[in-house]
């Protein structure tokens, strides 16, 4: 089927500040958005995912201040290490975006001149709190006065200092009620609840109108017709979800395809910026609104926030080394309930290689294949009739797809996996009762038969189960499949049984026990 003929998906991640390496947080999102952007395409879907690096701001110049080197080569610099990273963690992206490109200068001053037209632009005073870390306003409430005399933001402890510039104001008082009916009639524009809790709180609290452009340093997007202002960061960075699409030629054939969006998929920290300010300034440019934007928790280092400060911050590379890539990818979407805080460690990485991939799913592959080259000509054996144990184990393979998809489709990865993992241990449970090692011991007509279609149905099951865990673990996921002589990889082809007579290549192990290095 053509792209043109399958239904459109767009999702994105947050950008990134390439003010410093990547830590595990910005893997921990990217692997996420990326096993849903798999599962799309391996769906039918003509899939759209962005991701890419936030270069404008304060920060950013202030960190490359302090290194010494100019700002766009420092950007330039460290936009290219996040890339790497992507690709080192196999992260399926389409465009790789950066706020420096051309085409997003054209859009962030399109999406300008829009809201000015509509009449939500104005010049004004600013007078208040900035924080350059979080590169957001807080208003005096927010902060906390600490006994050292120094200012910090009481949500998220970074120091704020007192800023007072003219600027250019954006009209959010004005969008309280409809945002307000935004969050009533589409429940699911942000999610998981909790979080649309929170905002809702806070925008029925007040909205106060949002300073737009800064004077105090040039690295930015000029504001258009008035070159001694930069637009604030947040406006040049959220639109970059319409960049990537070919915005602000809304006639273009990826507006009109992939854009809204259907999932942003963000951090808690930027939760505001994406549930209040982005629709709000879209409203105002007259630019439909994304459907969803899921928010997804903090990983913690054994239950610590990471910080340089503590010097335990992992970088995701060293993790990729020592557990291999599959394993990390599994681990975090296993193991974390997406959409909460979650933490990691050493034991728990271990323990899920060891039980969850080399146990229940590895040794099942190696047991059941080895057997086949031994017993059944390394072909995939002719099954008999199907005993009501049987049929009872393909039934729960065969209703996997169904709960996956509803999963995918809440984000709830871990869930998918979960369901997956409970089938894995039927099928186990199956294996070991079956016995099959023993049927061919005994060497009857009547065992082999039953043998080989033990040996079936256990095939069967690994297969549906390889296909459905390729968002996950894409490259271990297709050895397996390899390993079960299987060509046909997408989910429409779950439906299509295992064909006996397949040959299989000879056995190998795909999930090792992950072994303490002897130091
Ligand atoms: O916020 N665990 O960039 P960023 C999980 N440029 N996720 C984490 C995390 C952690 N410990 N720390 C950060 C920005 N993140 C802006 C975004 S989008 C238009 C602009 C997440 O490099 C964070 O929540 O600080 C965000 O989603 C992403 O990493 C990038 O964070």
């Amino acid at each position: 089927m053509s792209a043109a003929d399958r239904p459109a998906f767009y999702i994105t991640t947050a950008i990134a500040y390439p003010n410093g390496a990547p830590h595990i947080g910005h893997a921990y999102e990217y692997i996420s958005a990326d096993a849903i952007a798999r599962f799309k395409r391996l769906d039918g879907y003509d899939v759209f995912f962005l991701t890419g690096t936030d270069e404008h701001g304060q920060k950013m110049q202030q960190t490359a201040v302090a290194e010494g080197i100019p700002v766009q080569e420092f950007a330039a610099r460290n936009s290219d290490v996040f890339e790497a990273l992507d690709k080192t963690l196999d992260v399926s992206f389409d465009r790789f975006i950066r706020t420096t490109d051309e085409d997003h200068q054209a859009a962030s001053v399109e999406i300008w001149q829009r809201m000015l037209a509509n009449g939500d632009i104005y010049l004004g005073n600013y007078s208040g709190w900035y924080s350059v870390r979080d590169e957001a306003f807080y208003t005096e409430e927010e902060t906390t006065l600490l006994d050292d005399g120094t200012r910090i933001s009481t949500e998220t402890k970074t120091p704020v200092t007192w800023t007072e510039e003219s600027n250019y104001f954006f009209r959010l008082s004005a969008y309280q009620d409809k945002l307000l009916a935004l969050y009533e009639e589409h429940p699911e524009f942000i999610a998981p609840a909790t979080r649309r809790n929170e905002i809702v709180s806070y925008v029925k609290a007040g909205l106060k109108d949002l300073s737009i452009s800064r004077t105090t340093f040039d690295w930015g997007v000029p504001v258009p017709g008035h070159p001694d202002h930069v637009m604030y960061v947040w406006v040049d960075a959220l639109t970059n979800y319409i960049t990537g699409v070919g915005f602000p030629d809304t006639e273009s054939a990826a507006f009109q395809r992939f854009w809204p969006a259907d999932v942003h998929i963000i951090g808690k920290d930027i939760t505001r910026f994406h549930t209040v300010y982005w629709p709000a300034f879209l409203l105002s440019a007259g630019v439909e609104l994304p459907k969803r934007v899921f928010v997804h928790g903090f990983l913690y280092n054994k239950g610590e926030k990471m910080s340089k400060s503590v010097g335990n911050v992992v970088d995701p590379l060293e993790l990729v080394d020592t557990y291999g890539l599959d394993a990390v990818r599994f681990f975090l979407l296993r193991e974390i309930s997406y959409g909460q805080d979650g933490s990691y460690s050493h034991d728990a990485i271990v323990g899920r290689i060891n039980t969850d991939l080399a146990n229940e799913f590895g040794n099942l592959v190696q047991r059941s294949t080895k057997l086949v080259a031994r017993d059944c000509g390394g072909v995939v054996p002719t099954p008999g009739e199907f005993t009501e144990d049987d049929r009872a184990l393909l039934d729960l393979a065969n209703g996997l797809l169904d709960r996956c998809r509803a999963e995918y489709d809440a984000q709830q990865m871990h869930l998918a996996l979960e369901a997956i993992w409970l089938t894995l241990g039927e099928t186990n449970r199956y294996f070991s009762a079956q016995a099959p090692w023993a049927l061919a011991k005994s060497g009857t007509p009547e065992d082999l038969a039953r043998e080989a279609t033990v040996l079936y149905v256990t095939l069967e099951v690994l297969r549906i189960v390889a296909i459905l865990v390729q968002p996950v673990m894409p490259g271990s996921a297709s050895k397996i499949l390899d390993q079960l002589g299987q060509q046909n990889r997408t989910f429409a082809d779950i439906a299509t049984p295992i064909v006996p007579g397949v040959v299989l290549p000879a056995p190998e192990p795909v999930y090792p026990k992950y072994i303490e290095p002897k130091d």
